[in-house]
């Protein structure tokens, strides 16, 4: 089952603007079924816990607070090959580089501000769905 299943979360620069409609459609339309969502805030602590792995990069503290500025809107998505799909969905971490078409080239203001977050890897996608869903929602 987790192979099919992805996690993600439109980011505040993206809700902030108002395009969690627009985005949603995006990702029914590609395929995914949304099979668990909602709108939250991060704390800066509980940012800094999903972003753990980064926590040595320079741009850890800015993530961590960017992420916690404002509303987020995470979702567990469900479609074969979920993980590999999802990422072609949004395009690369960089707008200026993602392809032509994909979510961050549309809506991502920036490389930090980027939109929309898709998990690396089926077991990230598990962790990262559990860290915001409880046992009756999560995978
Ligand atoms: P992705 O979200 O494409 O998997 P990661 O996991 O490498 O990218 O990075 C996590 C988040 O950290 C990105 N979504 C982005 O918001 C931020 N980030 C990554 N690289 C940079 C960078 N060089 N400068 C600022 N923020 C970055």
């Amino acid at each position: 089952m987790a192979e099919k299943r992805t996690f993600t979360m439109i980011k505040p620069d993206a809700v902030n603007a108002g395009n969690t409609g627009a985005i949603t459609k995006m990702i029914e339309e590609a395929g995914f079924k949304i099979i668990a969502m909602k709108k939250t805030q991060l704390t800066k602590q509980r940012a800094g816990q999903f972003y753990e792995v980064h926590k040595d990069r320079p741009f850890y503290n800015d993530l961590t607070s960017y992420m916690s500025s404002g509303p987020i809107i995470p979702m567990i998505l469900e479609k074969d090959d979920a993980v590999a799909d999802f990422r072609k969905l949004i395009g690369a971490t960089n707008p200026k580089e993602a392809a032509e078409g994909t979510i961050r080239a549309l809506f991502a203001e920036s490389i930090e501000a980027n939109a929309i977050h898709g998990s690396d890897s089926d077991e990230n996608a598990e962790i990262e769905g559990n860290f915001f869903f409880s046992e009756t929602e999560q995978f």
